[in-house]
């Protein structure tokens, strides 16, 4: 399986967090990135491949072109009022306020972010780039013959909506891939989310279309961030009603719970017959996740790649979260050979 990464991750580099009441470094890392990358190397997953330039275009596609002007420009607005710490947002257009744009950089920022854990750094917006350029070359090759292909992403990106990051997301790089198949003429994509966390963001931007299925299994939103999104009972609006789907699960859940929830995924995505499947991978369901309730162990990630195959489609798998560093190559890396092991004709 051909892997598409980018260096220009590091270039983002959050300082810290809050988590249980303290100030934290980010769990969101330059290491995690190298984990996957060296288990893709040690297990010889298949070529390692830096991504083309596809421009704006496809970005603005799935994000507005004001909140990609915002991102963009953060930074230098942050830097000129003499600040080197990184830019977050503490302010939000809650219920009782209106959702007006302010003109100065804080009230934008809370504007164009749902919370405090997607820090603007110098290279941030360059980082994110090159993120989505990354799922666009995995996707160019898919759409060029490839059965599947991963996109090694940093920063994530399937908390990001069209206009609000958060989430340790900014830009959607599953969603801007799977919008890209669609331009390049495929009538319907799947989205299988296997991150811990609900992707919000993901589910917002396809919510009222047909052409887009989006299916999450994740922690319970009732106890689980983002909270405010990711129930049983949203299954999608207008022309998109029936086409989104979500499985939150109990804190504890081990394998054996999880599968449920993939097989009655995978099931509702074979009959919704799309012509490719988008995985946002996120390994962050693993036992010793820093910051996840869920039990899986690493064998699992084999099993749940070898179900992702036999849905039978070609399969773009996008990076998303995961935090146990170690751990996190293996894991992703297991969904992987998974998946090509369950190929016909695989080694
Ligand atoms: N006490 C992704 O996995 N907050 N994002 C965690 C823990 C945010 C996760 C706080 C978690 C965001 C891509
Ligand atoms: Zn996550």
């Amino acid at each position: 399986m051909l892997t598409i990464y980018s260096d220009d991750h590091r270039l983002h580099h959050g300082r810290c967090e809050l988590i249980d009441g303290k100030l934290m470094p980010c769990f969101e890392m330059p290491s995690r990135a190298d984990h996957v990358l060296a288990q893709v190397r040690k297990r010889e997953l298949g070529e390692v491949r830096g991504p083309d330039d596809f421009g704006r275009a496809p970005l603005l596609r799935v994000h507005s072109a004001d909140y990609l002007d915002f991102f963009e420009g953060a930074w230098a607005r942050w830097a000129a009022m003499g600040q080197e710490g990184d830019l977050l947002p503490y302010t939000w257009p809650a219920r009782t306020l209106r959702a007006v744009k302010p003109t100065g950089l804080h009230g934008e920022l809370g504007y164009y972010s749902f919370d405090a854990g997607a820090p603007i750094t110098a290279g941030t917006w360059q980082a994110a780039y090159s993120a989505a350029q990354v799922a666009l070359t995995a996707q160019a090759a898919i759409e060029q013959g490839a059965h599947a292909a991963f996109a090694l992403c940093r920063p994530p990106g399937h908390h990001a909506a069209g206009d609000v990051m958060g989430g340790y997301c900014y830009l959607n790089n599953a969603a801007i891939a799977a919008q890209a198949f669609l331009d390049q003429g495929r009538a319907k994509v799947a989205i299988l989310d296997v991150d811990y966390h609900h992707g919000n963001g993901t589910q917002d931007i396809f919510y009222s279309r047909a052409d887009v299925f989006f299916a999450s299994i994740h922690g319970d939103p009732q106890d689980e961030f983002p909270f405010f999104l990711g129930y049983a009972d949203e299954t999608g609006a207008g022309a998109g009603e029936g086409c989104n789907v979500n499985y939150p699960l109990p804190a504890g859940s081990d394998w054996s719970t999880w599968r449920a929830a993939l097989e009655d995924a995978c099931e509702r995505i074979a009959a919704y017959e799309p012509e490719v499947v988008v995985v946002s991978l996120g390994v962050d369901t693993f036992k010793d996740d820093p910051i996840s309730q869920f039990k899986l162990d690493s064998p699992d990630y084999l099993e749940m790649g070898k179900r992702i195959a036999q849905l039978g489609k070609p399969t773009l798998f996008v990076m998303e979260g995961g935090y146990a560093v170690e751990e996190i190559g293996i894991n992703a890396v297991n969904v992987l050979e998974g998946f090509q092991r369950a190929q016909p004709g695989a080694r």
